[in-house]
């Protein structure tokens, strides 16, 4: 007998009760799930575990061809966790793989990698969360396992240990829980999240379990940019007070790292981008000053910036945020000669390399890259939504366009385009 197919959140009697659900937050959202219990727990008497769920999502067909479709989630196997996605978050790097420059990248597929969920059933053995749940989900996972020597050692985050499937666009099983309505043809999943859609499938030691307090629009935010600035700063280059900084690309990654070398005291940290729409949040948030490249002739930005430095001979600490491997090369060359430590955090496109003379590293400099800004996903992301609620942290300036609906994700990819945005958040 054929399995039926349901809209219903496993968290609700019924969709109204449920919609009416995302209209509250944190302790609301928390009571009202509670109350509805009694119906959850009456439907999982009489069915044999969670059913697949019809729901909407954005299919990344190919290039650039993003389009609405009803899809099949299927429920989750053993060490998975499926989520209804309240919201996500617009990451550059979605656009850059819809746009084909992603070696890894694959058609179709459910992009999307910075969002705020609920559990909506989990499956064997899974102990680490429960239905009701908030999680926001993380790319790069923390298996914490006593074997794993990525996640044992304090020096990296990137635990590789579901890496392999989930840069084949699948589960770790090797199969995909995602099938276009239409025909059942097989649609991947991306970075492990695919959160372009109204429910996604998750390994359970990429769902870091967060304080529902913080409005979902706001706590997306730490399953990807903000997080990653962050991270380069305090862990990646452990940037200390007085030190200089330049930032180059002020979007919400670079942004992130001006916040965050701001708050440990850097002085004085340069901001760098083409676009001088971004300068004036840039000074709020604490740059000293900005620099236009596009101002400065045939002169090489690494010159103009060593010439305007404290000492003259380049910033203790720069850091690319914006993937272009020409700026890349900017960024190592301004790194102080002695000890200038280089950060890459931008994703360059398929193909690229970066190049520079190897007498810049023989004079002293280092280059180094991040991935999610160091943090180990599980044990972080809850961390730095704590010290957000507590006013720690400040994001409301990122969120600066919101749309609705898993349909308004293609009014954000605009909006990110239009020089404009730091993140476009849809709510579904
Ligand atoms: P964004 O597009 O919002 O910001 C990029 C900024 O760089 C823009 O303000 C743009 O005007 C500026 N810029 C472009 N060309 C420039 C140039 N030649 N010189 C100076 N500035 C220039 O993107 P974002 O969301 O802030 O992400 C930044 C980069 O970080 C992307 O490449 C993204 O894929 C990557 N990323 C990496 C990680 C990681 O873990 N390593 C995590 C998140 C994002
Ligand atoms: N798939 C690309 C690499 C993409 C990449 O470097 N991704 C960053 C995160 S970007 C988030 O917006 C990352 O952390 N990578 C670590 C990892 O394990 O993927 C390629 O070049 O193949
Ligand atoms: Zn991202």
């Amino acid at each position: 007998m054929a399995v039926p197919t349901t809209f219903i959140d496993s968290n609700f009697a019924t969709r109204t009760e449920y919609e009416a659900s995302l209209k509250l937050s944190g302790e609301e959202r928390l009571v009202a799930e509670e109350k509805a219990g009694t119906a959850r727990e009456a439907s999982i008497e009489i069915s044999s575990g969670p059913s697949p769920i019809t729901c909407k999502a954005m299919i990344a067909f190919g290039v650039d061809d993003l389009r609405e479709e009803l899809i099949v989630v299927a429920p989750p196997r053993a060490g998975e966790v499926r989520v209804k996605v309240l919201c996500n978050a617009l990451c550059h790097t979605d656009i850059y793989t819809l746009s084909g420059a992603d070696p890894e990248g694959l058609f179709p597929s459910v992009l999307g990698h910075e969002a705020t969920s609920i559990v909506e059933s989990v499956g064997e053995g899974v102990t680490s969360v429960k239905v009701g749940d908030t999680v926001v989900p993380g790319y790069t996972p923390q298996c914490k396992g006593s074997d794993c020597i990525f996640c044992i050692s304090p020096k990296t985050n990137l635990c590789p240990k579901i890496r392999g499937t989930q840069g084949k666009g699948l589960m770790p099983d090797g199969t995909s829980r995602l099938t276009l309505k239409s025909d059942g043809s097989t649609i991947y999943h991306f970075m492990g999240c695919s959160t372009f859609a109204e429910y996604a499938v998750l390994a359970e030691i990429s769902c870091a379990k967060v304080n529902p307090e913080l409005e979902p629009s706001k706590a997306c935010l730490f399953g990807c940019g903000i997080s990653t600035g962050l991270g380069a700063v305090w862990n990646t280059a452990k940037v200390e007070p007085f030190t200089s900084v330049a930032v180059f690309g002020l979007g919400a990654v670079g942004l992130a790292v001006v916040q965050a070398a701001k708050a440990v005291g850097a002085y004085p940290i340069v901001g760098v981008d083409t676009n001088p729409k971004k300068f004036e949040l840039a000074k709020k948030l604490g740059c000293d000053f900005c620099v236009n490249p596009m101002d400065q002739g045939d002169t090489p930005m690494q010159q103009v910036l060593i010439a305007q430095s404290p000492t003259g001979f380049g910033y203790d600490y720069t850091f690319d945020c914006t993937g272009n491997t020409n700026v890349m090369r900017s960024a190592l060359e301004a790194a102080h000669r002695g000890w200038g430590t280089c950060v890459l955090i931008g994703v360059a496109a398929a193909g690229k390399e970066i190049s520079t003379r190897p007498f810049q590293f023989i004079t002293g400099r280092k280059c180094m890259g991040t991935a999610f800004g160091g943090w180990k996903t599980r044990d972080a992301i809850p961390m730095l939504i704590e010290k957000t609620l507590r006013g720690e942290i400040k994001v409301d300036h990122f969120v600066t366009h919101n749309f609705s609906g898993v349909g308004g994700t293609a009014d954000a990819i605009k909006a990110l385009h239009s020089g404009d945005c730091l993140r476009a958040v849809v709510t579904y």
